[in-house]
């Protein structure tokens, strides 16, 4: 297949008015009329080209007469009906099986209900429609259906009218007033009870809020309707934004591809971004239902209100949706954590992204596929170069910013160019060169270099900037990078003057710093205020320094990472490390009772297996795994008295979930941790009575990850106990295998296989998959096994999984793409698996995109 380029966009030959669908629903034969109003558009004598996937026309109607037959053809799976005029209304009629579709694409069936999925090319798998974003229709959806089983019909807009038939059947209208693209579509035809609430907007609006689940589940969606009615007051606050119909529907299923799905005035959820209870959920899985449950309904206006043109542009409503959710987020609890949150995922997920064969630039300017997109460089790094943006204007020229591009784009498809030059206008500043962002892929480094004579006056620091080559990207040009710096007092603690914005826009810079008296200490990228990477000329003690003092929270955290990092690294090259400074830097964060623990948790958790490697270059698995280990161990012998200590000191009272009780619920596992690492002989014990008396699954799945990383015997009780306490509930039957298939245990590959075959076990739905497919991808130590067995066996499953769903079996694949990280033989073994993969019949367009790329 040809790549789709970002240069080819041309203005749609048609546009849509309105659409007038006809749904008589059915899992196993669901029939679809659609009633298109089409215009010419422009001067051109072009056919009318409806997208369709997989659909054959039972029949076409081209204004009013139906079996016009001569005037349309398919052109492969798209309908080219012929026309001659200004304006036509062209009927189809089709006929689909929700039942079948495993793709979970278009409209499907999950959990006996019905519902649909059309981001990005799904509309086209329900009825033939210009399925691209930048056209925008009126939709007026009627559904009919089975009443027994199918009491509830719902469609984007508002509901119209309803009534009953004699068959025991029954049907809905819903109209929704906003054009929109026919991504935005959505219907739910279901079994379903609702959690409902009243929400007044700023202008007096009333809407009713109502979030759908089938009944056992009712009683987990207080957190989610709270979360919701809480964003929907944030987004008016912070900017200016109100909700625009007079419902907002939530339904949630079990089988989807995303996480949700903003649908105009109906969000269909992944439902473990709906469903909590202390219980069940973690207080990860309360923060990320907060924060997704945001995220959708901030895409109203950054999403739904101003679409995308094309594709390409989908930063421009995800990246920024992302730093509109994360601003909600911060302002929940500790902004400081959330920001450590964010970091962490950004380097765990974008930044080896951006280092591999798949980087790409926020704007892409090719895709196959465009699925294999939704990335992390999309979603995350897109946030980040938002971000920027609101570090360099300040909040409130931001906000002129995106008033004027809200006002200005409302109800149109708009590109990243158009947010960018919004915030020019408004402010009136000029982004020429900050625009790379959006079109040079590759992480950006930055060396900084402190020189301070002793005795002088003066300090000079010198700021270097390159930007690596990425594919088809093999020279780069300088960024605009807004980095926060100040420099601190080595001898007195004291800071020696404010923090300033630097704004980086060279190769190179020099800063001079006059009445510099005592060797100063360099904070910079405080906040992480730019996506980059900083290699500084700082000692340990400089950071151990910073890690103790430095007044901006992040840049704490940052100084303790990077002094484990070098250690870390320091000790993969020897074999051997001197743990000392780590040691006396985590005992110094531990004791000091100033610091809230979700902050101490943050700080002392050494970085990942994988974030080790990515600073190597070669990666070697069983190395970083024992030097990681060492670390820990030594950590935890240190400071067994302090860890004991935190320990009792996080135990809670009962179950609540407020900013503070989470953080000592995060340190009191971290802690537990480190006693597990320590060695001491009490610690199965110790795990498994948290394990049973624990009153929610944030301390009894801490305490199983401790026992199922452990050698004691408690783990396999614990295992099982779980499996049975929680084997109908899907949601925490992921954590059952996800917790195993990351486990640093020595079987880990032997016990995932095994996992593979548990009668649970099905690639049929996605959280299921990724729970054991896609966590074992990112166990660093036991996917890339020595034996290469962890490779054949990820192989195998992403061929199966290729078959039921190429979309989420192409997400999953990256792992195996970066076999140049790694040892000739490692290397080779992977290149083996992804050629198998390449080789398998039937190999979906996703999936052949990522091998290819990540083989080439
Ligand atoms: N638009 C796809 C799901 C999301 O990012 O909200
Ligand atoms: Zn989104």
């Amino acid at each position: 297949p040809a790549p789709i380029l970002r240069s080819d966009y041309r203005a749609p030959d048609w546009q849509v008015s309105e659409i007038a669908l006809d749904f008589d629903l059915d899992p196993a034969r669901t029939v679809v009329r659609a009633k298109l109003h089409v215009t010419r558009n422009g001067d051109h004598d072009r056919p009318l080209r409806l997208d369709g996937d997989g659909l054959q026309p039972l029949s076409v109607g081209i204004d009013g007469v139906a079996g016009s037959n001569d005037r349309w053809r398919m052109d492969g799976d798209a309908l080219v009906v012929d026309l001659d005029g200004k304006a036509h209304v062209v009927e189809t009629e089709v006929a689909i099986a929700p039942e079948r579709n495993t793709q979970l694409m278009g409209l499907y069936a999950s959990g006996g209900n019905l519902c649909t999925q059309c981001e990005a090319e799904g509309f086209r798998r329900i009825t033939f429609f210009p399925d691209r974003p930048d056209v925008l229709a009126r939709y007026s959806v009627r559904m009919t259906a089975d009443k027994a089983r199918f009491p509830v019909l719902l469609a984007n807009g508002d509901p119209i009218a309803h009534g009953d038939l004699e068959d025991g059947c029954h049907w809905a209208e819903w109209h929704d007033p906003f054009p929109k693209p026919s991504y935005l579509f959505a219907l739910v035809a279901g079994d379903l009870v609702a959690n409902r609430a009243t929400f007044v907007t700023a202008s007096g609006r009333e809407v009713q809020l109502a979030i759908w689940v089938r009944e056992k589940d009712l009683a987990k969606t207080d957190h989610a309707l709270d979360a919701l009615k809480t964003s929907m007051a944030w987004d008016e606050r912070v900017y200016g934004r109100e909700y625009d119909l007079d419902v907002f529907n939530i339904v949630a299923v079990d089988d989807f591809n995303f996480g949700a799905m903003e649908n105009k005035g109906l969000n269909i959820f992944n439902s473990r971004y709906i469903l909590a209870d202390p219980d069940t959920a973690t207080d990860h899985d309360y923060d990320a239902i907060a924060a997704v449950v945001a995220h959708e309904y901030f895409h109203n206006w950054s999403g739904n209100r101003v679409t995308c043109r094309d594709w390409f542009q989908l930063s421009l409503k995800e990246g920024f949706t992302v730093f509109r959710d994360q601003g909600f987020s911060a302002d929940q609890g500790s902004a400081a954590v959330k920001r450590i949150e964010d970091v962490r995922s950004l380097r765990a997920a974008q930044f080896p992204e951006d280092a591999g064969p798949l980087a790409h630039p926020i704007r892409p300017d090719s895709y196959l596929e465009i699925s294999n997109f939704y990335t992390a460089t999309i979603y995350n790094k897109g946030a980040e170069v938002v971000r920027m943006l609101h570090t360099i204007l300040g909040p409130q020229r931001f906000r002129a910013g995106t008033d004027l591009y809200f006002d200005r784009f409302d109800g149109t498809a708009a590109t990243c160019e158009d947010f960018v030059a919004s915030m020019e206008e408004a402010n009136g500043v000029d982004l020429a060169q900050f625009r790379r962002w959006y079109s040079q892929a590759g992480t950006p480094r930055v060396t900084a270099t402190l020189e301070h004579e002793p005795g002088g006056g003066t300090a000079t620091l010198h700021l270097a900037q390159a930007v690596p080559p990425t594919p088809g990207q093999p020279h780069k040009l300088p960024m605009v990078l807004p980095l926060k710096l100040r420099l601190f007092g080595g001898n007195t603690g004291r800071p020696l003057g404010d923090e300033q914005l630097v704004l980086l826009s060279d190769a190179e810079a020099t800063l001079r710093f006059e009445a510099v008296t005592e060797r100063p200490v360099l904070s910079i990228n405080r906040g992480f205020s730019a996506p980059v990477i900083v290699d500084t000329n700082r000692t340990p003690a400089d950071l151990a320094f910073l890690s103790g003092h430095d007044d901006d929270p992040f840049a704490r955290y940052e100084a303790m990472q990077q002094l484990m990092l070098d250690t870390l690294v320091a000790s993969v090259a020897s074999g051997r490390g001197d743990h000392g400074a780590v040691v006396d830097a985590v005992r110094e964060t531990l004791r000091n009772p100033e610091l809230d623990r979700a902050f101490v948790a943050e700080a002392v958790l050494l970085p990942s297996d994988n974030f080790i490697g990515d600073q190597l270059p070669i990666v070697d698995p069983d190395a970083i795994f024992r030097a990681r280990e060492a670390l820990r161990r030594d950590i935890g012998r240190a400071l067994e008295r302090d860890w004991r200590q935190a320990y009792e000191d996080t135990r809670n009272g009962a179950f609540e979930y407020s900013p503070e009780a989470k953080g000592k619920r995060r340190l009191k596992t971290v802690a537990l941790g480190y006693l597990a690492a320590s060695g001491a002989p009490d610690i199965g014990e110790l795990a498994f009575a948290q394990f049973e008396q624990a009153d929610n699954m944030t301390d009894r799945q801490g305490a199983l990850m401790t026992l199922v990383n452990g050698p004691w015997d408690q783990r396999v009780a614990a295992l099982d106990i779980f499996y049975n306490r929680y084997r109908d509930n899907p949601l925490v039957l992921d954590k059952w295998f996800s917790t195993q298939a990351l486990s640093t245990r020595d079987d880990t590959p032997e016990r995932v296989e095994e996992l593979a075959g548990h009668r649970d076990f099905t690639l049929a739905n996605p959280n299921r998959a990724r729970a054991l497919v896609g966590a074992f991808g990112v166990n660093q130590r036991a996917f890339h096994a020595a034996d290469g067995r962890g490779y054949r066996f990820f192989a195998q499953q992403l061929i199966a999984l290729d078959r039921l769903n190429p979309q989420t079996a192409a997400k999953m694949m990256p792992p195996l793409g970066r076999w140049r990280r790694f040892d000739p033989a490692r290397q080779q073994a992977m290149r083996a698996a992804l050629e198998q993969i390449l080789a398998s019949p039937g190999l979906s367009k996703d999936m052949l995109e990522q091998v290819s790329k990540s083989l080439a």
